[in-house]
């Protein structure tokens, strides 16, 4: 299927061809092959002497070692408290990930799209009102896959309030608040599939004649027909993808943007008027090899004023049953920059990752299937918004050979770029400055300032506070997948790895291995005293919470039966209670307690019932009482000396 030849007809201009080494398909198929074989074989030998010395192998073997590392200047001793946080996707897991830096401690795991019996989460009435249910109750989805997960933003930087992070399976967002680091909703998308990148507004309303609102956009990876409902299934024309646009307040879908090819990951001007979209299937390929037909694919440009005032003015249409209004951001609608929507760069081969530098001058397009990184002037993209120069391609001032295999850049506030390199299994330090002057023709200029091995194959990787322009320029986290013989062996399935490496001198020195459950993708790395958490829930937070242990009772109504509970350590508040057979049981627990950290489990064998509510936190459950006999409710986190002896009977009365 290949509706839009356009891009792949595009010739490159000459000059260009001969810089830059293509790989032909075939090849980089082999060569995407040979790259991850390297990684899973190369062990073979050494697999014993490596698992039971613990000795790790490196991976390329031209870059330079990261020699006399003091350790020690890194740790974090019994007692001290890390200077960052670490705030992971948790990938196909569906969850997000909390851990701390530099010690690598893990801190806690965010249920968000997975249902969770450590926290409840998909099991009590209010975490299944956010993931959304089914008719019957149940959760509507039970799976999800987590990528990447970005602060919410004040004038450039987090302001610590939530945490945005995409679903890909099923097209949706969520919403973290940090206060309590739980999620707090999640909105599915109308009309996607494959959301995959995923960036908020970097500015709030702080300049009073631009009317910014804080919003995250979403890019939709996979090509779909629209309507999606049968009909059309085979037909190109009908297929197509759309950027989203959610109020972060709100959580309300506000539009949508019809594109050329695909999207992939998101990043956001400082100065909240683009954002921008990788695209590698420019060709509207429905296989690999379509996927990879054209020698450009692009970066997408998104004009977020024009596109607002698009809606505004009524100039959209919609989907289906879907009100979200759709505005068209295709070449063909859009012939003149001087009203065009979007602005499409040209930049090679299937790119991957796109982001911003922290001065918010240049966005970095990774190459992928490229050995390239392509620099894209965001005052040109005005500048070609504005009427200024017809050709797209004229916004891209730098395009350097950096190695194989880029995915994703990161930034130190000093000029340098950050690129981890899945094929060559590295990460590469370059100057942009420097790119630049290369671009321009200066053949003496080497951007490359140095190289490190990771291992094996990285996929992100960021910096500390590097989404910002308060981007510190301490640490460099590689997220690699194919660890093999870093850790001990867990068996075929392996852990995956964050490595740490030291940014702030000359060369990069590698810090320490720490080992992460599969599979994370994209992180962000956020100052310690910008998250401010509240240490207990309030108690009047939620409309049903039974304020004293006297309010205990169980209140009948026909079939639909309500208890009234709370805990306090180390007793329920009612020592048993009873109920019939085929009733219709809600339960609501407050935990009275008000000591820190003093939670209380709530299970019921058998009704397969199990969560936690936190120091004056209230949580409800709600179940059909199918089973008549003896229940023994108990207390699953340890409180108390006397936390075994911390139950409740529940007695299901035969009908
Ligand atoms: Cu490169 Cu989903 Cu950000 Cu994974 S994506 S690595
Ligand atoms: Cu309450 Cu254990
Ligand atoms: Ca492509």
């Amino acid at each position: 299927m290949t509706s839009n030849d356009e891009t792949s007809k595009e010739t490159p201009n000459l000059q260009d061809v001969s810089r830059r080494k293509f790989l032909n398909t075939a090849a980089l198929v082999g060569l995407a092959g040979a790259g991850l074989s390297v990684g899973l074989t190369s062990c073979k030998n050494e697999e014993k002497s490596a698992a039971l010395t613990g000795a790790g192998k490196t991976g390329g073997s031209t870059a330079s070692a990261s020699s006399a590392v003091t350790y020690g200047e890194f740790e974090v001793p019994p007692g001290q408290l890390d200077e960052y946080y670490e705030f992971s996707s948790g990938g196909h897991s569906g969850e997000v990930r909390v851990y701390a830096l530099p010690s690598g401690r893990t801190l806690k795991r965010i249920p968000v799209f997975n249902i969770d019996c450590e926290s409840g989460w998909g099991i009590t009435n209010e975490s299944k009102a956010i993931m959304g249910t089914h008719p019957d109750g149940s959760p509507k989805y039970k799976t999800g896959d987590t990528h990447h997960v970005h602060g919410s933003y004040t004038d450039g930087t987090y302001n610590g309030k939530y945490l945005f992070v995409n679903d890909k399976i099923h097209g949706r967002m969520a919403r973290i608040r940090l206060d309590y680091m739980v999620c707090d909703k999640i909105v599915e998308i109308p009309n996607v599939q494959g959301t995959h990148g995923i960036f908020p507004d970097k500015r709030d309303p702080v300049d009073p004649k631009i009317n910014y609102t804080t919003r995250v956009f979403l890019g939709q990876e996979f090509h779909i027909p629209q309507p999606n409902d049968g009909r059309d299934e085979n037909d190109p024309k009908k297929y197509y993808c759309m950027l989203t646009c959610v109020g972060s307040e709100s959580m309300d879908v506000l539009w949508q943007c019809k594109i050329d090819g695909n999207l992939d990951l998101i990043a956001t001007s400082y100065d909240g008027t683009l954002a921008a979209s990788n695209q590698y299937n420019t060709e509207n390929g429905v296989t690999y090899e379509e996927m990879m037909a054209a020698e450009r694919d692009a970066c997408v440009f998104f004009n977020i004023a024009r596109i607002e005032a698009a809606v505004k003015a009524g100039k959209y249409f919609t989907i289906g049953t879907s009100k979200v209004p759709v505005v068209d951001g295709t070449k063909a609608a859009n012939p003149d920059p001087k009203t065009s929507l979007t602005c499409y760069v040209p930049v090679p081969k299937n790119p991957h990752g796109v982001n911003a530098t922290p001065d918010g001058k240049y966005f970095i397009c990774a190459g992928k299937l490229s050995p390239t990184a392509t620099v894209i002037d965001l005052a040109l993209v005005h500048k070609w918004f504005d009427g200024g120069f017809k050709d797209p391609r004229d916004t891209v001032v730098a395009e350097p050979e950096i190695g194989l295999g880029p995915l994703h850049t990161g930034f130190d506030g000093r000029g340098n770029a950050y690129t981890t390199l899945f094929l060559d299994s590295q990460i590469v330090k370059w100057d942009i400055e420097k790119s630049i002057a290369q671009f321009k023709g200066n053949s003496k200029v080497d951007p490359i300032l140095d190289r490190i091995d990771v291992h094996y194959q990285p996929g992100h990787g960021f910096t500390s506070m590097g989404e910002t322009k308060d981007v510190d320029g301490k640490f460099f986290i590689s997220d690699n997948k194919f660890t093999k013989d870093r850790f001990l062996p867990v068996g075929p399935r392996h852990p995956d790895s964050g490595q740490l490496i030291d940014i702030r001198g000359d060369k990069m020195r590698l810090i320490a291995d720490h080992s992460t459950h599969p599979e994370p993708h994209d992180a962000i790395i956020v100052k310690r005293d910008l998250i401010r958490t509240k240490q207990i829930n309030d108690l009047n937070e939620h409309p049903l919470a039974v304020k004293d242990a006297k309010d205990c009772r169980v209140v009948r109504s026909g079939k639909k039966v309500t208890v009234h509970l709370t805990s306090q350590a180390p007793a329920f508040g009612l020592r048993e209670f009873t109920i019939k057979q085929g009733d219709d049981v809600t339960i609501i627990l407050t935990n009275l307690d008000k000591v820190e950290d003093l939670t209380h489990g709530f299970a019921i064998p058998k009704y397969d019932i199990n969560f936690v509510v936190n120091p004056q936190q209230t949580k409800s459950v709600s179940f059909k009482a199918d089973k008549p006999g003896v229940y023994w409710v108990y207390c699953t986190n340890f409180c108390h000396a006397l936390h075994l002896e911390m139950r409740s009977r529940m007695l299901v009365e035969k009908a």
